[in-house]
């Protein structure tokens, strides 16, 4: 399924084994990891495209599904499910429509689903016929081509979903190697930074990105001590915190930014990242605040904030507590996905000590 800016297989968590390390090691061979070009498996060699999506019926009260966001890394021998991931989620109601874990009967499903990894929670949307998703339609996001069905997504309460607190440091600006930064987690642990900061104008493009390795080496360096100061500990392995370098805006939007996930440049921006980003943005004296220009129009417990990224730009519209304009209530945002296939997956008959006769579906 191709969910928001990301793509990846989706399985039935009952279709996969239980023990989390069978798990991962079937996880590795379907994606033919770890591989630069993934050539023995379905990964597209790309963190966006080694994403994989695992849906169940929840069993907590209230809630309606449970999807468990996995990022199998391409050049190593690792799954990581610490992390969310806003944009496979948007696939996670339309996949759960297709495989009957769900049943929808009016034009609209609207179904409330848990990310298992960190527990955060989403109201989701979509449009339904015949109770299945409506994937053609006029909504556009950024970094997709051509227009699809919207999928609406509403975060409720994602605060400290990874390090406990919106503000992990519990400061707004923090300096590492001489560098003010804003660590944030609303969503997505996030350390901010000024492009200019670190010699760059945060305009380039990915790939002038990409390539500059001593930027490369300078923000890692500084993920690493955020990291361990947002109580993340040694990141080094970690794919959280990611690192978003921010710029004023040039497009008409709110602040421009260049996301790091956290070794490559994003192609646009996560999901929960740009909620992050843009929660910092509304957030007085931070790193985020001192270059964003919010939009006109908010009202005392509203504020739209439009991140753009390297590919266009994602809006953000929070609900803010009446009671402390700083406390994001809900986050919603507008995504599409597609259902690309549908079918059986093969892995080598061999995988550690289990035997799979071939094939995994
Ligand atoms: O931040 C990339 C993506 C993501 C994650 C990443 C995401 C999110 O674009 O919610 O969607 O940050 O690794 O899929």
């Amino acid at each position: 399924m191709r969910g928001g800016t990301s793509r990846g297989p989706f399985f039935a968590a009952s279709d996969l084994p239980d023990d989390v390390a069978a798990r991962d090691r079937v996880l590795l061979a379907v994606m033919g990891s770890p591989d630069a070009r993934q050539i023995d498996g379905l990964g597209g060699a790309d963190p966006l495209t080694s994403k994989v999506g695992i849906v169940s019926r929840s069993s907590q009260p209230g809630i309606d599904l449970d999807f468990l966001f996995a990022q199998v890394l391409v050049h190593e021998s690792r799954v990581d499910t610490t992390p969310n991931c806003g944009n496979m989620l948007a696939a996670a109601l339309p996949f759960a429509l297709e495989t009957g874990l769900v049943i929808a009967s009016s034009n609209i499903a609207r179904f409330r689903v848990r990310t298992v990894n960190t527990g955060t929670l989403a109201d989701i949307s979509v449009a339904i016929k015949d109770g299945k998703p409506i994937y053609a339609g006029s909504a556009k996001i950024d970094g997709v081509p051509g227009s699809a069905s919207p999928v609406n997504i509403s975060f409720l309460e994602t605060e400290g979903s990874v390090c406990g607190r919106l503000l992990p440091t519990q400061k707004r600006v923090n300096r590492f190697d001489g560098v003010d930064v804003t660590c944030v987690d609303n969503g997505m642990p996030v350390v901010i930074l000024r492009a200019a900061d670190v010699g760059v104008t945060g305009y380039e493009s990915r790939d002038v990105l990409n390539a500059n390795s001593e930027l490369k080496a300078r923000i890692e360096a500084i993920r690493i001590q955020a990291g361990a100061a947002m109580g993340l500990g040694d990141v080094s392995q970690k794919v959280v915190p990611k690192v978003t370098l921010v710029a004023a805006p040039r497009a008409g939007g709110s602040l421009c930014t260049r996301t790091f996930i956290p070794h490559d440049c994003h192609a646009s921006i996560g999901v929960l990242g740009a909620v992050s980003v843009a929660t910092a943005a509304v957030l007085e004296g931070t790193v985020a605040a001192q270059v964003a220009t919010p939009l006109e129009g908010h009202t005392m417990n509203t504020r739209a904030i439009s991140v753009e990224h390297p590919t266009g730009e994602f809006t953000v519209n929070f609900t803010l507590d009446p009671l402390n304009s700083s406390r994001v209530i809900a986050a919603e945002l507008l995504r599409t996905a597609r259902l690309i296939m549908r079918g059986e997956v093969f892995v080598p008959a061999t995988l550690g000590n289990e035997t799979y006769g071939e094939t995994s579906r």
